[in-house]
């Protein structure tokens, strides 16, 4: 039985993740930091089949100690400090998890066991200012945000590392992925949740910021499948996943209202609080090299994925749950 390391495991994508790789039989190991408070909500229909251990990207030694113990066959490094808004107030700290953090583990690997394979995170937010439209492979990146440079940190000291010391080490270049397990601090779970809020009655406003922002949003359940292709290849190397359709925020809230029978324009006011101080107006991503190379394709529409988003928090709210 294969095991595999995720960090990152309490997040909307580790948990994805896990759910799939127990699927596929592996061992599952989940890093989780150190918190006050309790917060493995998103994986706790699973708890009892998977190992969590404690750990921290910003602390070397706890990723060493990890990988010596649990011998993984594959790290995932889904960990990060991935709001984009919080990068601008934490530009240091976001540099030291999201960028500093991606040496660390490779390091360990390097140090335990060079023949571990290796998946990074990265991001459509490397494409920022786009020089190119749609953005695959090759598009030259230029980040808009410390999020976005720290990426460009964590992604080329992939491709360095694989160079460097002949690792195994993967790059997907994911462009937006959502779910009901989003946080509720993204755009998309924003709206969804704020949506449903307001058909059952409870509120009667949602505060936004740029409404012309287009993304390429896909599903997380579709995207954490091509995170695994990509380490069962005999060589590592590079992919963008995307769906290569783009959407703007204000498309999503026409569908996401629309679905409630309601009209955004009736309850969504401009606050300037949620403005960027540079922003990344248009992303779409072209996965051929994945579908031709990986065998991989979205199965989720934007309508059906808005949809899909919508429900779960109306169900949620209507059975007494707590959003989280
Ligand atoms: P997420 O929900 O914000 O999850 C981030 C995870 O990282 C959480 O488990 C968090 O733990 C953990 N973490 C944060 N700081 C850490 C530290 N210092 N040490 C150890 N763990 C730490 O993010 P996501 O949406 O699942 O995204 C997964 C990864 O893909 C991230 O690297 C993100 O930047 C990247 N990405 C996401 C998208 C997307 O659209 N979702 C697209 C491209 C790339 P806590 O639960 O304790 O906070
Ligand atoms: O913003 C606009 C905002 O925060 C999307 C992360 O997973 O995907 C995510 O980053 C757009 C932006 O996601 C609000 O200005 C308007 O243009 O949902 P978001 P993001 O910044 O695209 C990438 C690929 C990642 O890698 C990141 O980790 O929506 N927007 N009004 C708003 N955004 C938020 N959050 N809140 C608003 O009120």
């Amino acid at each position: 039985m294969p095991t595999a390391l995720i960090t990152g495991i309490t997040g909307q994508d580790g948990s994805y993740l896990a759910d799939f790789l127990l699927g596929k039989g592996y061992n599952v190991v989940g890093m989780v930091r150190r918190t006050s408070t309790v917060n493995f909500h998103r994986v706790q229909h699973i708890q009892d089949k998977i190992t969590l251990v404690p750990g921290d990207l910003g602390d070397q030694i706890s990723l060493i100690h990890i990988l010596e113990e649990y011998k993984p066959d594959e790290v995932y490094n889904l960990a990060a400090q991935s709001f984009v808004q919080t990068s601008w107030n934490q530009p240091v700290f976001t540099g030291d998890v999201t960028g500093l953090g991606v040496t660390r583990v490779l390091d360990a690997i390097r140090i335990v066991d060079p023949k571990i394979r290796f998946y990074q995170a990265s991001s459509s937010e490397m494409f920022g200012k786009v020089v190119e439209v749609p953005q695959r492979e090759t598009t030259p990146f230029y980040p808009r945000s410390p999020y976005g440079v720290a990426k460009v940190y964590g992604h080329w000291i992939t491709i360095n590392y694989r160079e460097s010391y002949d690792l195994h080490a993967t790059s997907g270049i994911l462009f937006n992925h959502e779910s009901p397990r989003r946080g509720l601090e993204f755009v998309t779970r924003k709206i969804t949740y704020h949506v449903a809020q307001i058909k059952l009655g409870l509120i009667n406003e949602l505060s936004l910021g740029n409404l012309d922002a287009r993304r390429d949003w896909g599903f997380a359940g579709d995207y954490v499948q091509a995170m695994w292709l990509m380490l069962q290849q005999e060589k590592p190397d590079d992919y963008v996943v995307a769906t290569g359709e783009t959407h703007s925020v204000e498309e999503f809230l026409t569908e996401a209202f629309g679905y409630v029978n309601l009209d955004w324009r009736d309850y969504v006011k401009q606050d300037p609080r949620f403005m960027r101080p540079a922003e990344v107006d248009l992303l779409v991503g072209d996965p051929s090299k994945a579908g031709r190379k990986l065998g991989w394709e979205p199965s989720v529409t934007f309508s059906e994925l808005v949809k899909m988003m919508v429900k779960a928090d109306l169900d949620m709210l209507r059975n007494g749950q707590v959003a989280m």
